[in-house]
């Protein structure tokens, strides 16, 4: 297991949800405190130079662990279950630009809020039949260049729809693609799976990447998260993947940053052992 830290370009809206801003920069800071790669929060495929980016990768020895997609819905409103048909065009659109990038960056795409909403006058069944749809197009094209979507339950505060590994899981089989898989959340996990670990055992077959947090969504080690049942779970799954820290950067980002990597590198290296 790999562990990366979510950050975002300098002129990422207040919506971005990362660390550190600035990619440059954060790629260094990553790499001083034994990070292995970071989380691209981007908006478009735009939104970086990829040269410029596999240059500050290789001066650091960093890779990109995966790109998320937060920011298409937050400043875009671009979803995969809009009851427009023009307005999924865009968001599939911009995915074939970012699966693009991905193709070099990471191979998976996130997919949280993007995935949308049960909107107002929508039925649940409408919803889910506009996500099999939007899915399916983007997992064909993001297939041919070997790259995986990953599908993160959230929890209910945030959106009616996919809030747990089982909804997700059962909307993945209906969708019925290879490369679509989940991303769980442990900070979701916490408010709405009934068991963590538990629940990372049984969905092992779907389970591509995982974004620590603390239950308090600050750093590990700073809220009462029990890690021990995460690292329990995703043993039991035989995970080998990414982690990503996504947590509110309190009291400021890079103390966030340093107490994540502080509590969490060390339990990486156990469980690297022990496998
Ligand atoms: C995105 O990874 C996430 O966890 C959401 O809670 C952001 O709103
Ligand atoms: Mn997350």
């Amino acid at each position: 297991m790999k562990l990366s830290v979510a950050v975002a370009g300098k002129q990422a809206p207040p919506s971005a949800f990362v660390v550190w801003r600035g990619f440059e920069e954060s790629i260094s800071k990553a790499a001083d405190l034994g990070y292995h790669g970071i989380e691209l929060a981007l908006k478009t495929a735009e939104d970086v130079d990829p040269h410029q980016l596999s240059s500050w990768l290789s001066k650091h020895n960093m890779e990109v662990s995966c790109i998320s997609t937060g920011q298409v819905f937050a400043t875009l409103g671009l979803y995969f279950t809009h009851p427009d048909a023009s307005m999924r065009r865009k968001v599939i659109d911009l995915f074939d630009g970012l699966t693009a990038l991905a193709a070099d960056f990471g191979r998976m795409v996130n997919v949280g809020r993007t995935r949308g909403f049960i909107g107002e006058g929508q039925s649940r069944q409408e919803a889910e039949q506009l996500f099999i749809e939007t899915s399916r197009q983007i997992c064909d094209s993001a297939g041919e260049r070997g790259v995986t979507i990953i599908i993160e339950p959230v929890n209910r505060y945030e959106i009616n729809f996919v809030n747990n590994l089982d909804q997700g899981a059962d909307l993945l089989a209906k969708v019925g693609r290879d490369n679509l898989g989940l991303m769980p959340d442990v900070f979701h996990m916490n408010i709405e799976d009934a068991h963590i670990g538990a629940s990372l055992a049984k969905h092992a077959a779907l389970v591509k990447y995982i974004h620590f947090a603390d239950s308090n969504r600050w750093a590990p080690g700073w809220g009462h998260l029990d890690f021990d049942d995460v690292f329990a779970g995703l043993r039991a799954a035989h995970f080998d993947g990414w982690s990503s820290i996504e947590i509110l950067p309190e009291p400021d980002p890079d103390s966030a940053a340093r107490k994540a990597a502080e509590t969490i590198l060390p339990m990486i290296e156990t469980y690297n052992s022990n496998r």
